[in-house]
């Protein structure tokens, strides 16, 4: 069973003026189409057809260049589409909202701490939000497709929110206004979802 890239659950412009139609459309339909049919491609006839995509992350070999590249992009934009909502986001609350004010003090002070390893990613590449076992949350960032589920890279845990700073993600409304693009995410942020996801790897 191959792969297939998932539906977004909302239409191409449902995130605007956040984020635009004609990016999301190109992102979804090029960008992530593209890293899962070479995700397919790699992986076919290998050891690695028909295992979860966390299995084939977390027992990567990093030599391994193609599922390394590809399978992140598959994993990372598939979190990325569900971590944003344009009417259901719900709201920062539970235990999610207490770890997160452990680890960072507030809300307010999380999102400067998240926006901050957003923007300061060199070049392309993650923001992510991770749980450790036993809860404990952590910003990192991550380059390229790399993610914190693949061996020793950044800070490990499970990410449940996951911002994409590729250039792709943002250039066609913010040209080189990355901050501006880091805000407006912050605006679409699905926390259910984020919330679910904690429960699930906490
Ligand atoms: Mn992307």
């Amino acid at each position: 069973m191959a792969f297939e890239l998932p539906n977004l659950g909302y239409a191409y412009d449902a995130l605007e003026p956040h984020i635009d139609a004609r990016t999301m459309e190109i992102h979804h339909t090029k960008h992530h189409q593209g890293y899962t049919n070479n995700l397919n491609n790699a992986i076919a006839g290998t050891d690695l057809e028909g295992k979860p995509i966390e299995d084939i992350l977390a027992n990567l070999d990093m030599n391994n260049g193609a599922v390394r590249n590809n399978g992140g992009g598959f994993f990372n934009h598939s979190l990325f589409w569900t971590v944003m909502n344009p009417e259901d986001r719900g709201y920062l609350s539970g235990e999610l909202k207490d770890a997160i004010e452990t680890a960072y003090g507030s809300k307010d002070e999380f999102i400067a701490a998240f926006s901050k390893a957003a923007a300061t990613r060199f070049g392309s590449g993650w923001a992510w939000l991770c749980v450790h076992k036993g809860g404990k949350v952590e910003i990192c960032s991550t380059a390229n497709q790399d993610n914190p589920l693949m061996p020793g890279v950044s800070c490990g845990g499970t990410p449940i929110l996951g911002l994409d700073v590729w250039e792709h993600a943002y250039y066609l409304n913010y040209q080189n206004r990355r901050p501006d693009y880091i805000n407006a995410f912050f605006s679409v942020v699905n926390w259910n979802e984020v919330e679910r996801r904690y429960a699930e790897a906490k």
